[in-house]
């Protein structure tokens, strides 16, 4: 088949990229191959140009640092536009936690759709290899960015795609993003232009060789663009003087829960999980009260009547509380955190749930509308 690139960003991957090369073009030996090396320490270099001198299929990039994975991938896409002939774009891991294999399947389910992906987290994907600890966190990251974000897609986070020409130009256009977020910046820019997407279940398994470059500083890194993309496009939404005032009832909210909380089980000695029982709903009615009375005060008038909207939000903040409930039992008595801290991080979890849903249905007349925008 022609006009297909296929890019693999290495870092450290000297033990894998022999083979992966051998076996991609035992696949189909008209693939171009392009890998975008960011001068690894272990010779992955090395060993592709001397894998050059035998196919002109062969290509590389050599950056001159750890640049990032997204960025490699941006890189590698850009040279494979470069050459006029370039149909389809496939992205892998060099790991073999993307089987080669799938590759045809893929590109057959691309000739009707501007970019497939290999997902994990669809009916009939898998996850080989991986601690409980690692698929809970991935888990919990793609959970996050197709919920807060409105993704469609099962998974967000895989690297295992096709793109077509026309997609591949637009990623190229608007993301440059560095690092793991690269998978949500091209999601949203994907979703945002109306690219048709399908997905093709995958097995994922652990590399056996080399190490993983994920680190946690590239997990905080993610977080922090998934709560700048959801303020911004919040904030777009909602209106800047609206959400300066959601911004203000979130925060009473939050210091309301954790002050009753701590009250209730340090200073009146209760349990603190009962505690949390009265520190969670005090928070939802403060929410409520303020959020009715001022910040969608303009739309009171067309919304239900006030003890009708008051339950609607009570019952959709049962979900984001037993959230919060569940994470400040999970991080107290499982990972030991002092309980304030882990009610921290299960009011983050309830808020983001809180807040996506209160948008879109609490004050349903509330007349905001969904904008459409550019990734960024
Ligand atoms: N060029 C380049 N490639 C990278 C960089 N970071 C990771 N990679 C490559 O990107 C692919 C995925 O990286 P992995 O270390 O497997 O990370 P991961 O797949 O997200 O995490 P694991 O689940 O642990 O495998 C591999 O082929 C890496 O060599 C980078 O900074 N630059
Ligand atoms: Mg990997």
């Amino acid at each position: 088949m022609r006009g297909i690139y296929i890019v693999i960003p290495t870092y450290n991957e000297s033990e894998n990229i022999q083979d992966m090369i051998k076996i991609i073009r035992s696949i189909d030996c008209d693939y171009h191959i392009i890998v975008v090396d960011d001068n690894s320490p272990d010779g992955t270099a090395a060993v592709v140009q001397e894998m050059q001198k035998s196919s002109a299929f062969i290509h590389m990039v050599k950056r001159p640092g750890k640049l990032g994975i997204g960025s490699a991938i941006c890189d590698g896409i850009k040279t494979a536009l470069s050459s006029a002939d370039c149909q389809y774009i496939v992205t892998l891991d060099a790991d073999f936690s993307h089987n080669p294999a799938d590759i045809p399947i893929l590109l057959e389910v691309a000739e009707n759709a501007d970019m497939v992906q290999g997902s994990r987290y669809m009916e009939g994907g898998k996850i080989t290899g991986w601690t409980w600890r690692r698929k809970f966190i991935s888990r919990t990251a793609n959970c996050l960015y197709r919920y807060l974000l409105n993704i469609p897609q099962h998974e967000i986070t895989t690297s295992f795609r096709v793109y077509s020409r026309k997609c591949a130009e637009c990623i190229t256009q608007y993301v440059n993003t560095d690092r793991y977020e690269y998978g949500l910046a091209t999601a949203l820019v994907i979703r945002d232009n109306g690219f048709k997407v399908k997905e093709v279940p995958i097995e994922f398994v652990d590399r056996t060789r080399g190490k993983s470059k994920l680190k946690v500083s590239d997990i905080v890194y993610s977080l922090r663009y998934l709560a700048y993309i959801f303020i911004l496009r919040l904030s777009r939404n909602l209106g800047i003087q609206r959400f300066i005032r959601f911004c203000i009832v979130g925060t009473t909210g939050i210091i309301i829960n954790q002050g009753l909380l701590w009250v209730l089980t340090d200073k009146l000695g209760i349990y603190y999980l009962y505690s949390a029982l009265i520190s969670i709903e005090g928070s939802i009615l403060s929410n409520f009260v303020f959020n009715d009375l001022w910040t969608f005060r303009d739309k009171r008038r067309i919304s239900s009547p006030v003890f009708i909207r008051l339950l609607k939000y009570n019952l959709l903040c049962a979900v984001g509380s037993s959230f919060n409930y569940a994470i400040l039992w999970f991080f107290t008595d499982i990972l030991h955190f002092y309980y304030l801290l882990s009610n921290l991080f299960g009011i983050a979890a309830a808020l983001a749930w809180n807040y996506t849903i209160s948008l879109n249905w609490a004050w349903v007349s509330l007349g905001i509308k969904k904008k459409k925008s550019n990734g960024k």
